[in-house]
């Protein structure tokens, strides 16, 4: 099967073109100008399928590099599955992610490995890879981390809050980046000072503070910038590439580019909900609807400037990707925290609207259109070791691609765009300048003419290398 996508303008991290893209199979043949002929014969005659994308942008596809599908947390389980969850990635034009195996403290990484795989094997629309959590660091752990790099689990989260579900100490984190700095693997980090925020919690419940509100104001930037800190010096101590997730504190992203300033392997991800949302109008919520927002890290106060302070620190490369951190729950199951807030799953579900989302930011004049594909999917790409096939469309290259209308408009919402398994956005109301027309994954529409032609199964996995990212 051959496809040319024609008189579009290809955008890359490095520059814009006009360019015909033409698609062999699964992979991309070759990018050609406008309206090339071979041997004299219109391209466009020779090929099985010819995709318009006059007035429109042609882009690499979209990779979210933190997604909880199907995630067993907080007493439930995040509503949207490897099926649901990756189509309604489709639509919002993200072509891979890269989501999390959970490993509890006393269960065997690699069993779990093997489990995710039975989750989303046959299940998924687009390609996915694996990050694994680790929520215990043993002997058998780092044993652990050396077979999950060989497999294409490149990269390891540990987490500094959640004490008795996930926290590694200070010690075990250590330990893992010591394994990291061998097998040159990279460190994520939940960076969250757990114990200062489960005494604020307790303290908080005791003064019968139970609202959803509370979630947010027990876990101050303090918490975040003091656990930023210490894991930027356990990454040095041990040079262990470390990367941040969910980036949400001013003073959290200063520690990232100090770090970054001296040269070391340290990066930042942020999320749609710290660019956009925040702590007064989630105060603002009536009765339990604040539930929606809570996530964690927590979002924060406007007024204090911290989402202003996130697009700025993109535009800097301070912080270097987007990712959504997808973590959906219904409203039953956020309602497990009615009347103590700290019982709320913590997550929100975005994996649909990122793509959309950070394109404002492109209408808004925050960041380029360049600099748009370089955070949503090139940096990504090469921050978790699978640049060349994906992330840029050149020859070789998987045939994921997204053509995006700039002069099209998505309204965000339920009965609106809305694909993910939830009974509630937390995007509601939100009017997009763009549209995403037509996304292919591996040479196959997935989404073209606002219908799905995709199917689960069509994924699969991304063996992934280490980081093509680190200094
Ligand atoms: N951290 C995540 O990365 N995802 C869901 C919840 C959390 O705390
Ligand atoms: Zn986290
Ligand atoms: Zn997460
Ligand atoms: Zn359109």
């Amino acid at each position: 099967m051959k496809t040319l996508i024609t008189g579009g303008t290809v955008v890359s991290s490095t520059g814009r073109s006009a360019a015909d893209v033409l698609i062999d199979g699964e992979t991309i043949a070759a990018l050609v100008a406008p309206g090339s002929t071979a041997l004299g014969v219109d391209l466009a005659s020779h090929v099985d399928r010819v995709i318009d994308a006059r007035g429109k942008y042609v882009i690499p596809g979209g990779i979210d590099a933190h997604t909880h599908m199907e995630m067993p947390f907080g007493g439930t389980s995040a509503s949207d599955t490897f099926e649901t969850g990756t189509r309604a990635a489709a639509w919002g034009g993200t072509t891979s992610i890269v989501d999390f195996v959970v490993q509890y403290a006393g269960e065997n990484p690699l069993e779990q490995y093997a489990r995710w795989h039975d989750k989303a094997a046959g299940n998924c629309a687009i390609d996915y890879g694996f990050h694994q959590i680790l929520s215990d660091v043993q002997d058998s752990s780092l044993h652990a981390m050396d077979e999950l790099v060989a497999e294409g689990v490149t990269s390891f989260k540990l987490f500094m809050a959640y004490k008795g579900v996930f926290l590694s100490d200070d010690g075990q984190i250590v330990r893992a980046m010591q394994k990291a700095a061998s097998n040159g693997s990279m460190i994520m980090m939940h960076a969250e000072n757990g114990s200062v925020i489960d005494l604020l919690v307790q303290q908080s419940l005791a003064r019968g503070e139970t609202d959803p509100i509370y979630h947010g104001l027990t876990r101050p930037w303090q918490a975040e910038a003091e656990a930023t800190h210490r894991a930027i010096m356990l990454a040095n101590l041990t040079g262990a590439p470390l990367y941040v997730v969910h980036v949400s504190a001013k003073q959290a992203a200063e520690q990232i580019a100090q770090a970054r300033d001296t040269g070391q392997n340290v990066f930042g991800e942020t999320c749609p909900q710290y660019l956009y949302l925040s702590l007064e109008e989630q105060l603002g919520a009536p009765g339990f609807e604040g539930a929606k927002w809570v996530c964690s890290t927590p979002l924060r106060s406007r007024a204090e400037g911290h989402q202003d302070h996130m697009w700025r620190a993109l535009r800097t490369n301070d912080l270097q990707l987007v990712s959504t951190d997808h973590c959906p729950f219904c409203m039953t199951q956020k309602q497990l925290g009615l009347g103590d807030f700290s019982k709320i799953p913590n997550g929100i579900g975005s994996v649909e609207h990122r793509m959309d989302l950070l394109y404002q930011g492109v209408v808004s004049g925050q960041i380029s259109l360049e600099r748009w594909v370089e955070i949503c999917s090139t940096t990504p790409a090469r921050m978790f070791g699978m640049y060349g096939r994906k992330g840029v469309l050149a020859p070789g290259a998987d045939a994921d691609v997204v053509v995006y209308d700039p002069a099209g408009h998505t309204s965000i919402g339920l009965g609106k765009t809305h694909h993910m398994n939830m009974d509630y956005s937390a995007w509601e109301g939100y009017e997009i300048d763009g549209h995403v027309d037509t996304v292919l994954s591996r040479g196959e529409v997935v989404v073209d003419g606002g219908q799905f032609h995709g199917r689960a199964g069509h994924g699969r996995y991304i063996r992934r290398e280490l980081s093509q990212y680190l200094i």
